[in-house]
C-alpha cells in the first residue's frame, strides 16, 4: 500500500497550504448544449458527431446536460459543495460572432452572467479557452494545420480577455493538445477525426506557438495585478513496463510524444530530441519553425495538470506506430495492475505524485494545478434514490492524497479540480462514461449528488469547524 493509500482517508483540507483551492471542473462542449442558440455557430464536434460512425452510437453533444439553460442551478450546486473554484471553458463559436474576429453580444452575457454567479457564490472562475471545440469556419479554413490559426486564436484570446478579464483572472489557453493533435489529426478519433501521422506534428507545432502567442498577447490586455496565464496538459506517466532496455527506450519514445513535446515547448521553447527526429523522419521539419518557438516563449503563471493513470509500455519489435503516440516506436501500452475504471485506465495515484516531482524538477517552484482528476463508473440510482460510488470516492480521496504527498516533497501544487462535476458528454465515447460527482438523467436532466460529491462537500466543510 502506498502512502497515499493509507492516508487517502485521514487528511483534512486544513492540511494543504493557505490558500489551496479545492474545485470542480466541467468544459463547454461536453455540458453546454444549445448549440445553435445566443448566436452560436458550429463547431468541428457537432460535424463529427453527426457523421454516421464517428462517435458511439452517433451520440451527439447538441444538449448534453443543457448546462446552458440550466447554469443557474448548476452555480447552486457547486455553492452547496462548498468548492473554492471551478474550471470550465468558453465556446469559441459561442463568444465570438461569425467570421471569428468580433464579439457575439448574447455569448459575452451567458460567460458574464455564470462568472458574476460564481463570483457572488465565492467561487473563482477558472476558464480555458480552448478545450477542442474549434469553430467549423476555421477547420473549413485548415484547422490547426493552417499557419494562420496562429493569429485566429490570438485573436480570440485578446476578445476573450478584454470581454471577461474583469471577472476571470486564471486563465488557461489550452486544454490537453496532445488529444488536439494527436487524436484529432493521427488517429482520428476525436474531431476533425483526420488520420495523417506527420500532419499532426505541424498542428502540435502550431498550438504551442499559438499558446505562447496568446499568453504575451494576454498579458496586456486588460490587465490586473492578479491575472494568471498558464495552459493544461495531460501529463500521463509513460512508466516502462520493466527494467529491459528495450522497454525503457519504447517507453521514452511514447513520453516523447506524450510529455516531452508540450512540456518542452511550454516550458523551455523547444522540443526533445526525440521529437525533432521525428520532424525529419516524417518529412514535416521544414514546417516546424524551431526559432519562432524559442524566440516567442513566454513564462506561465501556472502549468495545469490533467491526471487520470499511468500508461505501462513495452518494447514489442516491428509492432506498428500506435496511432495515438506517432512516431513512436516499436511500443505498446500494457494493461495497468489492478482493477481498471470504466476507461479502462488503472487507479495509480502514486503515478500523480511522480508526475507533479517531475515538473517540478523541470520548473522549480512553478504553480501547478491538478486541473482534472477522476474516475468513470457505471453508477446506478439506488431503491433508497441516492447513487452510491464508493470506488469514486475512494478514487479520488487517494489522488488527493497522493498530491499532498507532492507538496510534502517540495512541490508547489495550489489547487485540485475534480472531474468532473456533471456526468456528462464523452466525446466520442458519447454518454457512457459517468465522470461526475453528480449523476445527471440524461431524459429528465435531473441532478443527484453523488455519494463521492456527499463525500467531497463534507470533507470540505471540515474548513469551517
Ligand atoms: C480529457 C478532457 C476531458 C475528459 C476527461 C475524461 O482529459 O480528456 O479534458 O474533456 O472528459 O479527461 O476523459
Amino acid at each position: 500500500m502506498t502512502t497515499a493509500q493509507a492516508r487517502g482517508t485521514e487528511l483534512d483540507p486544513g492540511d494543504f497550504p493557505t490558500g489551496f483551492q479545492f474545485g470542480v471542473a466541467t468544459a463547454a462542449h461536453q455540458i453546454e448544449g444549445a448549440v445553435d442558440e445566443g448566436g452560436r455557430s458550429p463547431s468541428i464536434w457537432e460535424t463529427f458527431a453527426h457523421t454516421p460512425g464517428k462517435t458511439r452510437n452517433g451520440e451527439h453533444a447538441d444538449v448534453t446536460v443543457d448546462h446552458y439553460h440550466r447554469f443557474r442551478e448548476d452555480v447552486d450546486l457547486m455553492a452547496d459543495l462548498g468548492v473554492d473554484t471551478y474550471r470550465f471553458s468558453i465556446a469559441w463559436s459561442r463568444l465570438l460572432a461569425p467570421g471569428m474576429e468580433d464579439l457575439n453580444s448574447e455569448g459575452v452575457a451567458f460567460y458574464r452572467e455564470l462568472c458574476q454567479l460564481l463570483l457572488d457564490n465565492g467561487i473563482t472562475p477558472t476558464a480555458t479557452l480552448y478545450h477542442w471545440d474549434l469553430p467549423q469556419e476555421l477547420q473549413d479554413r485548415g484547422g490547426w494545420v493552417n499557419p494562420a490559426s496562429i493569429d485566429w486564436f490570438r485573436t480570440y484570446a485578446v476578445l476573450a480577455k478584454e470581454a471577461l478579464g474583469d471577472l476571470i483572472k486564471t486563465w488557461a489557453t489550452f486544454n490537453e493538445p496532445w488529444c488536439t493533435a494527436f487524436l484529432g489529426y493521427s488517429s482520428g478519433e476525436h474531431a476533425p477525426g483526420i488520420k495523417d501521422a506527420p500532419t499532426s506534428f505541424v498542428a502540435a507545432h502550431h498550438l504551442m506557438i499559438a499558446h505562447h502567442e496568446a499568453v504575451e498577447a494576454m498579458q496586456t490586455t486588460n490587465p490586473h495585478d492578479d491575472d494568471r496565464l498558464g495552459i493544461v496538459l495531460n501529463l500521463i506517466p509513460a512508466w516502462p513496463a520493466s527494467d529491459s532496455p528495450e522497454d525503457l527506450r519504447a517507453a521514452q519514445g511514447v513520453d516523447d510524444v506524450h510529455n516531452g513535446l508540450f512540456a518542452g515547448a511550454v516550458l523551455f521553447g523547444e522540443y526533445p530530441d526525440g521529437i525533432l527526429e521525428i520532424h525529419e523522419r516524417m518529412g514535416v521539419a521544414d514546417q516546424i519553425d524551431l526559432d519562432r518557438l524559442a524566440a516567442v516563449r513566454t513564462s506561465i503563471d501556472f502549468l495545469g495538470v490533467n491526471y487520470y493513470n499511468i500508461n505501462h509500455i513495452e518494447y514489442v519489435e516491428g509492432a506498428a506506430p500506435m496511432p495515438a503516440w506517432p512516431g513512436a516506436e516499436n511500443a505498446r501500452v500494457t494493461r495497468p495492475p489492478g482493477e481498471l475504471t470504466d476507461m479502462g485506465w488503472g487507479v495509480e495515484p502514486e503515478g500523480i505524485t511522480w508526475m507533479l516531482k517531475r515538473i517540478h524538477d523541470w520548473a522549480p517552484g512553478l504553480p501547478l494545478m491538478i486541473t482534472e482528476n477522476g474516475a468513470a463508473y457505471p453508477d446506478v440510482v439506488a431503491a433508497d434514490g441516492a447513487v452510491h460510488d464508493p470506488k469514486r470516492t475512494d478514487y479520488i480521496q487517494r489522488h488527493i492524497a497522493a498530491v499532498h504527498d507532492a507538496i510534502e516533497a517540495g512541490v508547489n501544487v495550489v489547487a485540485y479540480y475534480v472531474w468532473s462535476l456533471l456526468d456528462n458528454y464523452e466525446w466520442a465515447k458519447g454518454y457512457s462514461m459517468r465522470f461526475g460527482i453528480v449523476r445527471v438523467d440524461y431524459e429528465t436532466q435531473t441532478r443527484t449528488v453523488k455519494d463521492s460529491g456527499i463525500w467531497y462537500r463534507d470533507w470540505l466543510s471540515r474548513r469551517d469547524s
